[in-house]
């Protein structure tokens, strides 16, 4: 059986413990693989590996660092299917999603990175003929890197890419549910010739291995992407060490369809954004609030295609919906379901598990896309993160009412609009209290703009020039000039 290996100081190495974890493939509820159950002698043997390679990697000419980083990216893509099979067997997702999102996304953001560096800006004031003053943004030292289980590589790639970029060294931790392509990221790096120690991967569990990374003393900046019960608890720590943080959380994302949008764009996007993933993104739309006079058509046509979602063997080709990325989560989802049917919710289809998807599956963590109507906004199931393929329509009759609604939750990740009337687009993308407002798209992303959440949905912005900016230090030289 396979065992997943640290990445330290450029070395491939056993946990010192010598302790490993079971690695289970979501499809088939069978142990794959093993993980190392990593702890904090781990973790200080990383970050003294980020330290030491520190100086001259901060010093290391842009250029040379943006070549080693397109290195990673192109091996990453010339082992493109490798990546996908991988990711799409330690996640649960379809083989199709991994080929198409996860992995060429990753590819992306090593080359956004690897390229902005070469091309950012800095600022200089003059102080009326009396000074210059102009700004110095400097690497920031060891970075703790933290990333979840939903899109595996795709958002570890999205904290790396800009970290080491910057000319910071990193000590990353995958979730311990879907470490494979980490694994195999390590593998490239060495390939690449990254240098020892510039980036280590500590696996492990999150409360020894992400909790000693957080707590670190050398470590000064934190990028957590994960629940928000978790980057509450990381904040309580990283706060008081005067850590600089991002928070990427949890979201309870609004998507609002007017009487007068495109309806054939409207259900079709809407879907995608429901059950992408199987759900399992925090940008998913999992409240749908539809304007009343277009309210019974739209439910017809969105429940008729979700009934049309292919389950199955996320390896086998035409599947839109896999495996639920753990027991655990697959137990979360079938509760909050349960729930919606104490909280008076009627379940238009799905509700429970598929038949078994087929025999090398049958012991999978599957469960049918569910859509649910009948529950008033602030009941437990619109209120809280569910984080899988479960969604709730909702009927509204006045712009006020339905901006009341989207706001009316503790998250602020993200939200969707859809209406052919642009002056009341805008009005609503002004109102709404989200990171991000898509109007008549969903999920449609450009590396340049600002990214992250409002009120529980995070601390920060990450994305562009504000990832560059979080990942360094900027100071400001005045020099007389009188
Ligand atoms: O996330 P966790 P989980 C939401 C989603 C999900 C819930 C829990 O609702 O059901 O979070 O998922 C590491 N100190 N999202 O349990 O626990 C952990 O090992 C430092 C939304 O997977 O937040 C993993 O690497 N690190 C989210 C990472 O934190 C700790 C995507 C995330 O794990 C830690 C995923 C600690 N004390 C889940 N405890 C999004 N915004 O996309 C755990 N970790």
């Amino acid at each position: 059986m396979q065992s997943i290996l640290h990445y330290i100081n450029g070395q491939l190495v056993e946990p010192r413990s010598g302790n490993y974890l079971d690695n289970i493939d979501p499809a088939t509820g069978a142990v794959y693989s093993r993980v190392p159950d990593g702890d904090g002698d781990d973790v200080n043997a990383a970050v003294a590996a980020a330290e030491q390679a520190f100086p001259a990697w901060s010093q290391t000419p842009a250029e040379k660092r943006s070549a080693c980083i397109l290195k990673i990216a192109d091996a990453i893509e010339a082992r493109l299917d490798e990546f996908a099979r991988a990711e799409c067997v330690d996640n649960g997702k379809p083989l199709s999603l991994t080929r198409n999102m996860d992995i060429p996304r990753a590819v992306k953001n090593f080359r956004f990175f690897a390229t902005a560096i070469l091309h950012s800006k800095s600022e200089t004031h003059m102080t009326d003929g009396q000074a210059l003053n102009y700004t110095l943004r400097q690497p920031r030292g060891i970075c703790g890197l933290i990333s979840p289980w939903n899109l595996p590589l795709y958002l570890l790639s999205w904290k790396i890419a800009p970290a080491i970029a910057a000319g910071n060294t990193a000590v990353a931790k995958p979730s311990e549910v879907t470490p494979m392509t980490a694994f195999m990221l390590s593998e490239v790096c060495r390939e690449a010739g990254l240098p020892a120690g510039v980036l280590n991967i500590v696996h492990g569990l999150g409360a020894k291995v992400g909790a000693a990374i957080t707590a670190h003393q050398k470590v000064t900046t934190i990028s957590f992407t994960g629940g928000t019960v978790t980057g509450r608890e990381v904040a309580r720590t990283a706060a008081p060490m005067f850590k600089k943080i991002s928070l990427e959380l949890g979201g309870k994302n609004p998507n609002i369809v007017f009487a007068d949008a495109d309806m054939d764009r409207a259900v079709a996007e809407s879907v995608r954004a429901a059950f992408a993933n199987q759900g399992q993104i925090c940008l998913c739309g999992s409240r749908i609030f539809v304007e009343r006079a277009a309210y019974e058509p739209f439910v017809n046509r969105f429940v008729a295609a979700t009934q049309g979602l292919k389950i199955g063997d996320p390896l086998e080709a035409g599947v839109d919906q896999g495996a639920i990325v753990s027991k655990p989560q697959f137990e979360k989802v079938s509760f909050y379901v349960n729930l919606a049917r104490e909280e008076g919710g009627t379940i238009l289809t799905g509700g429970s598990p598929p038949p078994t998807v087929n025999d090398r599956c049958k012991n999978g963590y599957f469960f049918t896309p569910t859509v649910i109507t009948g529950l008033g906004p602030n009941c437990r199931v619109n209120q809280e993160e569910i984080f899988g393929p479960v969604t709730s329509i909702i009927p509204f009759d006045a712009e006020e009412e339905v901006i009341d609604y989207a706001n009316g939750t503790a998250y602020g990740l993200s939200a969707t609009v859809w209406t052919q009337n642009l002056p009341k687009a805008h009005r609503l993308a002004e109102r709404i209290n989200s990171g991000t407002v898509w109007v008549n798209c969903w999920l449609l992303r450009d590396l340049r703009v600002p990214f992250g959440g409002m009120k529980q949905s995070g601390v920060g912005r990450e994305g562009g020039d504000e990832a560059m900016r979080f990942f360094t230090e900027s100071k400001n030289v005045c020099i007389s000039v009188s």
